[in-house]
């Protein structure tokens, strides 16, 4: 707690961990290429450096806030020394800005045009490198790479994975994978945080836009979309909308405009998830057997346990995730050729999450040979589209997805967010429905960002242990602690992403601290004017039940192997 003049005024500070976060909170804001809240501090672009009275400069990331300082944030020394730092790292950066991927994202732009860098008077004398395209979810240029080192620490700190890391020294400094292997070579899950924290083009997510641009121009193929919960909540600030709001009715306007076919909803298949789930869960718990059960549906998750803890492969939940039960539903519904009418069907998935390309390719992500979910694009992939057609999209009027998958209940809406999975089968196993009840569930220690959460429920006379855990560095402390005995769970639900779905590797990246709130809000409030909360209670999974699913629940909406 203190007081600090900066700029002239006077600003009171709390605990701010720097003084860079002061600055930010007094509403000055500083430029920045390494730092982030939730990254550890690595001070290697000093762009946030600042002056103090007696003129001694520092980087404001580094220095915790005292009281009684006097900080000055844009002095004429503070300009050019910025515009200089800008200018060394476009000395050695590609400058093909007109045709890089991250143009209009890009940080390095941004900063050069906001600092005024008009002109670079060196060389670009570094080695060009080959990009890496061997990952199906995103695509590493070294020549982009700016050595802030934010994948680097996304990697390793948020999701304890470490597939990055640094090599050599000086002018030859990189960042690749161990050995130079290429990205799909290593442990990488393909969450794409690594491309959520880079401010360049170094690692992009790897785009499917161009085939779905080529399925929506042929007339014998019926393009169908599918768009998952937390998509809706991260479009409309793009468009200068309320942060978070969801503007789920205004992208299923866009995408008919567009040419899709028919626009459905992952909400409807996270209901599917559920009733399959639950069941499996209380079977499990009845037999007790292959405890804890481990959710599905988050694929850089399966792949963490797949690759790192084998021996609780058989624990996973056999269920395939939405995205993967809503494809082969939609697939076989469509082999009816009364519903196929002489078209080819091409199943589009709209996700927050750049692992959902990898789990469409794996080889349990196929039925009768024929692949469930033909092209996954993610939320930013989607707002080049939008903006591709040149849609007035803050103007379009909300549409309802069509039938008969485009309706699903609170409970689907809220598997974007961390805990919603548990909330939605803990909604499951109660018969009752009634307005308190659902309010104690959401009150019992499930909702909440922690990146680990622990409680307990009772159920039917027994207490049934629940761990939540979100960010897969989290996941490691929980599965570390299972494996040596010092916890023990019926359920462990885990997102890869910290928070959710709603910070996915795919989804726009200019977000702040209060996105994410904004975001998890938009699903929540998506839940309190949903009618029907239960997954049980949806009649179009009822009537799914009845028809189409008749005789093929394990076919179409589990996997084969786990
Ligand atoms: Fe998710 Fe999902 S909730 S993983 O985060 O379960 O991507 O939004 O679509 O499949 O529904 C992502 C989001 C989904 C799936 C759902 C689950
Ligand atoms: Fe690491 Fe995820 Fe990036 Fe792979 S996609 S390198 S696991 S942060």
């Amino acid at each position: 707690m203190g007081t600090m003049t900066i700029d002239g005024r006077k600003v009171e500070f709390t605990d701010e961990k720097n003084v860079l976060t002061v600055i930010r909170n007094a509403g000055i804001d500083i430029p920045t290429l390494c730092y982030h809240s939730e990254l550890s501090t690595f001070g290697a672009c000093r762009l946030c450096t600042v002056e103090d009275d007696r003129g001694k400069t520092f980087a404001s990331c580094s220095e915790v806030p005292r009281d009684g300082m006097v900080i000055h944030t844009n002095t004429n020394k503070l300009r050019n020394y910025r515009k200089l730092i800008v200018e060394l790292l476009l000395a050695a950066h590609c400058r093909d800005c007109t045709t890089c991927i991250k143009s209009g994202e890009c940080v390095l732009q941004e900063l050069a045009h906001r600092l005024g860098v008009r002109t670079v008077r060196f060389q670009n004398t570094r080695e060009q490198h080959e990009l890496d395209f061997s990952s199906p979810s995103i695509v590493r240029d070294p020549n982009k790479c700016i050595l802030c080192g934010n994948c680097v620490r996304a990697c390793e700190e948020i999701q304890g994975i470490g597939a990055l890391g640094f090599a050599f020294r000086g002018t030859e400094a990189m960042v690749m994978p161990a050995f130079n292997k290429k990205i799909a070579e290593t442990q990488c899950v393909n969450c794409g945080q690594c491309r959520a924290f880079c401010p360049t083009g170094a690692i992009s997510i790897h785009t499917n836009t161009d085939k779905v641009f080529k399925a929506l121009a042929d007339p014998d193929i019926r393009v169908v979309a599918q768009i998952a919960p937390a998509v809706r909540v991260a479009v409309g600030d793009h468009y200068g909308l309320q942060k978070g709001r969801s503007v789920m009715g205004k992208i299923v306007n866009a995408l008919h405009r567009m040419g899709f076919d028919e626009v459905y909803d992952t909400t409807f298949s996270a209901d599917l998830t559920i009733m399959e789930e639950s069941a499996e869960f209380l079977n499990r718990i009845e037999k007790g057997e292959k405890l804890p059960l481990l959710t599905s549906c988050c694929p850089a998750w399966v792949k963490f346990i797949t690759d790192q803890y084998k021996d609780y492969i058989p624990n996973i939940s056999t269920c395939r995730s939405p995205q993967g039960m809503l494809s082969a539903v939609i697939k076989e519904y469509f082999r009816d050729p009364e519903h196929a009418q002489g078209k080819k069907t091409v199943m589009v998935s709209i996700m927050p999450c750049t692992a959902k390309k990898a789990e469409a390719v794996r080889p349990n992500s196929y039925t009768h040979g024929e692949k469930d979910t033909d092209i996954v694009i993610t939320t930013t992939e989607l707002l080049r589209m939008i903006d591709n057609f040149g849609l007035d999209f803050a103007g379009l009027e909300p549409e309802a997805c069509d039938m008969p998958f485009g309706f699903g209940s609170g409970g689907g809406v809220i598997f974007g967010v961390t805990g919603g999975v548990t909330e939605a089968v803990l909604r499951r196993l109660t018969p009752d429905h009634s307005k308190e009840t659902m309010r104690e569930i959401s009150e019992c220690g499930v909702r909440g960002d922690e990146g680990i959460k622990e409680f307990s429920v009772p159920y039917k006379g027994m207490e049934i242990k629940i761990c939540v855990a979100s960010g897969l560095a989290n996941a490691r402390i929980v599965m570390d602690r299972v494996k040596n005995g010092e916890a023990e769970y019926h359920l462990i639900e885990v997102m890869a992403c910290r928070r959710g779905c709603i910070m996915g590797g795919g989804q726009p990246t200019r977000s702040g601290d209060r996105t994410k709130a904004a975001r998890a809000k938009g699903l929540y409030n998506a839940d309190n004017t949903t009618i029907i909360k239960k997954s049980d209670e949806n009649p179009m999974v009822l009537e799914l039940y009845q028809g189409l699913l008749k005789g093929k629940e394990h076919e179409l909406l589990h996997n084969e192997f786990y």
